[in-house]
């Protein structure tokens, strides 16, 4: 996505403005560093592109921007499960509004912060009261981190994922590594050599990652490093042809460009008492 191109609304600083796109608004990033763009609709990373270097950050073309429905690409923010564990699917704040709390930035680069709280409607879905935080740190390198805080007075057990939809030049040239000895697919767990490539659709966790997993991208002639912290696998996606043509919000042939490497807690495992927070993050380099 060309973000330069968004009409701008407002101008908050030097580097940051918010700009529309459809029936969303979005928080705009251009510094000498890099250009970047966070929806507040779903807190849903759009686009990362450091200076002199290709996209990293993959969007649907057909993406439903109304602010209606989850955004296809970029990076949603399963929330505060991961999957089917619950209903909706990958929780609700990827299809909730967050607010703009805070933006900062210097010489090196600049960091937004959206939050979501608790509401009635929430609470009817899921009856805790919280406080997520999504901190972008944009440089040369995007960091994204999820801060859950429990601001209830009983425990509460939380999942999700950094659903991380990168843009490469071709699936089938891409190899992901430091994959670690075992993933989950299907419900059953698998022996695994640590690295995938791809010539059907993969849906998989891996238990065992590595802190930092490599992204092998011979078409656009480089490696994506990803670090995840606070996460308890990663969870490597490509829904391969049949499934991205079934799917309204895709392009049939869109498989080909996009590979997801998310940061996950997949199984609701991380409890917190009341007062306590978790940080679940990943950070992208381009290489
Ligand atoms: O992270 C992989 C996954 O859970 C897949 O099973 C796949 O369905 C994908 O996420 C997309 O889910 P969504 O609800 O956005 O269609």
């Amino acid at each position: 996505m060309d973000v330069k191109q968004l009409p701008t609304t407002a101008v908050l600083s030097d580097y940051v403005t918010i700009c529309e796109l459809d029936g969303i608004k979005v928080v705009r990033v251009i510094h000498p560093k890099a250009t970047a763009a966070i929806s507040l609709f779903g807190a849903h990373v759009l686009s990362f592109q450091p200076s002199g270097k290709k996209e990293t950050i993959w969007m649907s073309e057909k993406a439903d921007l109304s602010g209606t429905k989850a955004i296809r690409g970029g990076i949603p923010v399963c929330w505060p499960w991961f999957g089917k564990a619950a209903e909706p699917s990958h929780g609700f704040a990827r299809s909730s509004e967050w607010a703009l709390n805070e933006h900062r930035e210097n010489e090196e680069g600049v960091i937004i912060s959206l939050t979501l709280t608790d509401t009635a409607e929430t609470r009817a879905i899921w009856p805790h009261a919280f406080r997520a935080e999504l901190l972008m740190e944009v440089t040369d390198t995007l960091k994204v981190s999820l801060i859950s805080t429990n601001t209830g007075d009983a425990p509460m057990q939380i999942g999700g994922a950094l659903h991380t939809y990168l843009n490469i030049g071709d699936v089938t040239e891409t190899t992901v590594s430091q994959l670690g000895n075992e993933y989950i697919e299907g419900g059953i767990r698998k022996p695994s050599s640590g690295n995938t490539g791809f010539d059907q659709e993969v849906d998989r966790i891996y238990t065992h990652a590595n802190e930092t997993v490599m992204v092998e991208d011979p078409r656009f002639q480089r490696r994506l490093a990803v670090t995840n912290q606070g996460n308890n696998a990663v969870v490597v996606w490509n829904p391969w042809k049949a499934l991205s043509a079934s799917m309204g919000d895709m392009a049939d042939d869109s498989y080909e460009t996009m590979v997801c490497v998310e940061s996950a807690v997949y199984d609701r495992s991380v409890k917190l008492e009341a007062g306590e927070n978790h940080t679940l993050s990943t950070l992208i380099s381009s290489q």
